[in-house]
């Protein structure tokens, strides 16, 4: 009998829902039953970049053999969301692939709200070129006059704005709506009530969720992995563990103020064309920032963003 040629394996579609170490478990086209299977090894050797050659989202193609099916390809993604891997790893570390929409939680209470996490994120989304919905949770945890306050800054930039609260289900109706028919990654800091949102979107998901209080003690983050969930309603969600302090990759700090919509205007009228609105003189930015006509928290996260995107290319 001739040797079977990789192209004689029978082979099949498919979409990663989870990845761990050296398993991932996948949706095959036509089937709503998850597989787990193994990552070829060859996939690893060309991977220099990532932390892991696959994330939940992309699409691949599956090779049967002897020993069962493993991910032979990973096909060409149409977008990437990654942040940069915990410690001294400068490797970029995805989250999720192929997604129509990335769903920033944030809240208020327990942990307090963030700006500088917050716009964090956001500049990866923009970076990554990805739309952004914030959605400020634990409504039900913060006076009016504080909510209004910071869904203003970002109402203001011309971003879309949802106030929820997965303990009174305000909001929830609509955050339900502006999921269905799309694949969306839901992110934001351990704790801001991310699975708590989708068990309540769609109550036959039951995720596990736990007392911040709780997850602080004992250090873990409630949500292990990030996992891709197809909606009764159409489209899908992506749960995923939130980190603590959250680190950008790979964005060039002087394209940095392209990713703060409200600098890119005004900027042109900066003395100089590459000012980084930080102590240039005729700073265009600085100024409107002085009048109040630029959020004061917004040029703070973009000073400490800038500095920290600085010293990792220095690296
Ligand atoms: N008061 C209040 N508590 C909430 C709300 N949403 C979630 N919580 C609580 O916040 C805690 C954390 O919620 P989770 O849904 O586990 O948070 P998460 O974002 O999934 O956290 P990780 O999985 O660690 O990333 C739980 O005790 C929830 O009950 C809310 O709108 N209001
Ligand atoms: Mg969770
Ligand atoms: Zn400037």
């Amino acid at each position: 009998m001739a040797a079977m040629s990789s192209s004689d394996l029978p082979s099949a579609l498919a979409t990663v829902i989870r990845v761990d170490a050296r398993q991932c478990e996948v949706l095959r086209d036509e089937e709503t039953e998850p597989r787990a299977v193994r990552m070829r090894g060859r996939l690893w050797e060309a991977e220099t970049r990532d932390k892991s050659p696959v994330a939940v989202g992309d699409r691949v193609r599956l090779e049967a053999d002897e020993d069962g099916e493993a991910i032979a390809e990973v096909l060409p993604r149409r977008n990437e969301f990654g942040r940069r891997a915990a410690g001294e790893d400068v490797r970029r570390q995805l989250l999720a692939s192929n997604v129509d929409q990335i769903v920033l939680v944030s809240c208020f209470g327990t942990p307090p709200f963030s700006s500088v996490t917050t716009d964090r994120i956001l500049a990866t989304a923009s970076f990554a070129d990805i739309p952004a919905l914030l959605v400020l949770n634990k409504t039900d945890r913060a006076k009016p006059r504080k909510i209004d306050k910071i869904a203003g800054t970002y109402l203001d930039l011309g971003m879309p704005v949802l106030l929820t609260s997965a303990e009174t289900g305000e909001g929830c109706e609509a955050l339900a709506e502006a999921l269905i028919g799309k694949v969306s990654v839901l992110y934001g800091l351990s704790g801001v009530g991310k699975s708590s949102l989708l068990n309540r979107v769609e109550a036959g998901l039951g995720i596990r969720t736990r007392e911040v209080s709780e997850s602080l003690k004992s250090g873990r983050h409630t949500t292990t992995y990030a996992r891709l969930y197809p909606l009764a309603a159409g489209g899908a969600v992506i749960d995923t563990p939130g980190a603590r302090t959250f680190r950008p990759w790979g964005i060039p700090p002087h394209e940095l103020r392209l990713h703060y919509p409200e600098m890119r205007e005004l900027g042109r009228s900066c003395r100089f064309p590459a000012c980084l609105h930080r102590d240039e003189p005729d700073c265009a930015i600085t100024a409107a920032a002085e009048r109040g006509e630029i959020a004061a928290s917004r040029l703070r996260s973009y000073h400490d963003l800038l500095a920290e995107l600085q010293m990792a290319s220095e690296n």
